[in-house]
């Protein structure tokens, strides 16, 4: 099958000693039905320690919805590709998000001196990527689709360490036809410095703004704020600053209950509802902490002084 994209190109390209590139792509595949997410595994080709520098994404504008790129240690599996969508997840483990393609979004491009720390004992010997594929239409001629991304990598320790910092919501609860729904989430931050340089929202269909901030002696300063109903990649973070120890780290997802006639609490399908705010960061690689997350509600006196445009809906 000439479409087939298989089997045709080498996975691993070693370019000199120390750098090298790892094509991930789906193996051919032909989703039967709309809004389809698959999986695939690929192992970190070193058990050494190795960087990723750069994501090349190379997807079909015509078919791909959104990839993303997770890391762990145990996969859901280790051969061929399976779908992700309903009741099979990515990892056995906790995965970790380190890369987001969204149709119509600009890519994410790390730093210099940046990488993401894999291999190693970093607890991230698989990557698994996901794709989500949108109308089933676009597959009536059969054809098979490979997206996925190259990474660039290389072997030579970097200077700063790339990492995620996930703000989640466990607790919300949208009630059916309530206009405004507010999801808080706060934490104080006690780790080494780290520098956000992207972020990343994510809700459901009854998200309207998503934003984080970093409070600092009472002083709001926006990382991030963005619509959750355009393309969820990591966009560049709105400031240049650092969040150090003793910081807040505070997001606000705004939601309407509107058209609903139940109640929407936090879970996996698109009845559910998520609130997410992703800081992509990078951290001193003598002292990095690679992925953190915050779960608190935080305090109502804290949200009562968050600038006024984290309840603005951004138009879309
Ligand atoms: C309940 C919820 O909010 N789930 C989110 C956040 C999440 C991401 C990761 C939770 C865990 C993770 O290991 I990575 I536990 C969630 O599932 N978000 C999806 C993706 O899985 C990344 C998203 O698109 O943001
Ligand atoms: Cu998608
Ligand atoms: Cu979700």
């Amino acid at each position: 099958d000439p479409n087939d994209c298989s089997r045709t190109r080498q996975p691993f390209v070693l370019s000199n000693s120390l750098n090298f590139s790892l094509d991930i792509r789906i193996p051919g595949v032909i989703p039967t039905e709309s809004d389809s997410y698959y999986c695939m595994a690929v192992p970190v080709p070193t058990s050494r320690e190795a960087y990723i520098v750069d994501f090349v994404p190379h997807a079909s504008m015509d078919t791909a919805h959104h990839m993303i790129l997770y890391g762990c240690k145990t996969p859901y599996a280790t051969q061929g590709y399976w779908d992700c969508g309903k009741e099979l997840g990515t990892c056995r483990d906790q995965a970790k998000i380190m890369y987001a393609w969204a149709r119509n979004a600009p890519p994410t491009k790390l730093p210099k001196d940046v990488g993401f720390k894999v291999g190693g004992d970093t607890r991230i010997n698989y990557f698994v990527l996901q794709i989500h594929y949108g109308d089933a239409k676009n597959f009536r001629d059969h054809h098979r689709d490979c997206s996925g991304l190259t990474l660039r990598m290389t072997s030579k320790p970097q200077p700063f360490i790339a990492g995620i910092y996930l703000m989640m919501s466990v607790d919300t609860v949208i009630p059916p036809g309530k206009k405004v729904t507010n999801a808080d989430i706060a934490c104080t931050y006690t780790s080494s410095p780290m520098h956000p340089f992207a972020f990343r929202t994510h809700t459901h269909s009854l998200g309207k703004v998503v934003s984080g901030y970093r409070v600092r002696n009472g002083q709001w300063t926006q990382i991030g704020r963005q619509s959750p109903l355009l393309p969820q990649a990591f966009y560049s973070a709105t400031n240049t600053i650092d969040v150090i120890n003793g910081d807040i780290l505070a997001a606000r997802c705004v939601f309407t209950g509107e058209g609903r006639t139940t109640i929407t609490q936090i879970g996996g399908t698109s009845n559910d509802e998520m609130c997410n705010f992703y800081i992509m960061y990078y951290m001193d690689n003598n002292r990095a902490v690679p992925y953190m997350n915050c779960r608190d509600e935080g305090s109502s006196e804290l949200f009562q002084n968050i600038p006024s445009e984290a309840n603005i809906p951004i138009p879309v």
